[in-house]
């Protein structure tokens, strides 16, 4: 049996929208930091027929079979016995779905020698959930068009800019709309959604320059702006899709309050109602100990720029 572990991702320019027909496209380019300190770790082994254990409950999981059936029409799997456990809450906007399909492709390609390449890997990992595509990436990673086909790849590596993050967890139940079906909805029904994915491509551009060249505040510019549109479009869909609540509002006011008196932080926030804050380097500590302290924050989680999906024994990362 094989064990991999993946930490999730945090979009930093979004991924909202698919195209229609197979594979489980986004229709937006996006681009994320991979964040240690939150991990997967799944087991995967052959067994007499198909089951899922998350935490420790039996589920069914409509898109790790869908997965699975897509794999099995390019491999030779056998039924399998996948165990997954998150150290941190399950569907509450912490990108469970990301680590975890970033970890299950990762185990299956070990167990079973299938010998993917990362590239592969992450296109595999596209199929169960769009935004597990990047988490095969350690550091700074994006999903795109690149030589007329979607791609995951790590655009810089961790160690290349350190940022630091401070997640406040504002609730740790599960979000009420899935993600897939609210981005559906989303394409279906907000005046906004074209505008969105239109404009997104250029927010992708200007992140992956402020990357580059290490720019912490146009990065900070891009990534908020690209938070706020998102949940704009969220807001103007029907029904309209509202993942915040009074503290993740305060939040927000807590990082103003901190960008004001001069410290480089930056917030970002996904279909959940946790805030996470992006700190350069150095600067995580001060954050943290604010953020603590924001009205209804349940408690904050520090973590830094993590590792692409990797086998739990493996010494090397990839
Ligand atoms: C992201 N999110 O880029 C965006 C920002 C949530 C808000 O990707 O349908 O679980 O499985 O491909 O990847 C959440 O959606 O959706 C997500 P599916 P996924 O991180």
């Amino acid at each position: 049996m094989a064990t991999a572990i993946a930490h999730p991702n945090i979009a930093l320019v979004k991924y909202w929208g698919k195209q229609l027909g197979p594979g489980n496209l986004p229709a937006t380019p996006s681009l994320s930091i991979t964040v240690a300190g939150l991990a997967t770790t799944t087991r995967v082994e052959a067994a007499e027929r198909d089951s899922v254990c998350i935490n420790g409950e039996v589920r069914r999981d409509t898109k790790v079979e869908g997965l699975l059936g897509a794999m099995r029409e390019d491999f030779d799997l056998p039924p399998l016995g996948i165990h997954t456990r998150n150290d941190f809450p399950t569907g509450a906007g912490l990108a469970s779905s990301a680590s975890g399909f970033a970890a299950l492709v990762t185990a299956i390609d070990a167990e079973f020698e299938l010998r993917l390449s990362p590239q592969e890997r992450s296109a595999w990992a596209r199929r169960g959930s769009a935004s597990a595509a990047r988490s095969i990436f350690g550091g700074f990673a994006t999903l795109a068009p690149r030589d007329g086909h979607w791609s995951g790849d790590r655009l810089l590596a961790k160690d290349s800019w350190p940022l630091e993050l401070v997640i406040a967890v504002t609730d740790e139940t599960a979000k009420p709309v899935p993600s897939s079906e609210g981005m559906e909805r989303s394409r279906a029904t907000s005046p906004f959604y074209e505008a969105w994915c239109r404009s997104t491509e250029a927010d992708f551009e200007t992140a992956c320059q402020a990357v580059t060249k290490r720019d912490f505040g146009l990065l900070s510019a891009v990534a908020e702006h690209s938070c706020m549109k998102l949940h704009a479009l969220m807001l103007s869909s029907r029904p309209a899709l509202l993942y915040w609540n009074q503290a993740t509002i305060a939040a927000i006011a807590t990082i103003r309050r901190l960008q004001d008196a001069g410290t480089s932080v930056f917030y970002t926030i996904d279909a959940g109602p946790q805030v996470k804050a992006v700190c350069a380097p150095g600067q995580g500590g001060g954050v943290a100990a604010l953020l603590a302290r924001s009205p209804g924050v349940l408690r904050v989680v520090r973590g830094a720029l993590g590792d692409g999906a990797r086998l739990a024994n493996s010494p090397q990362p990839s």
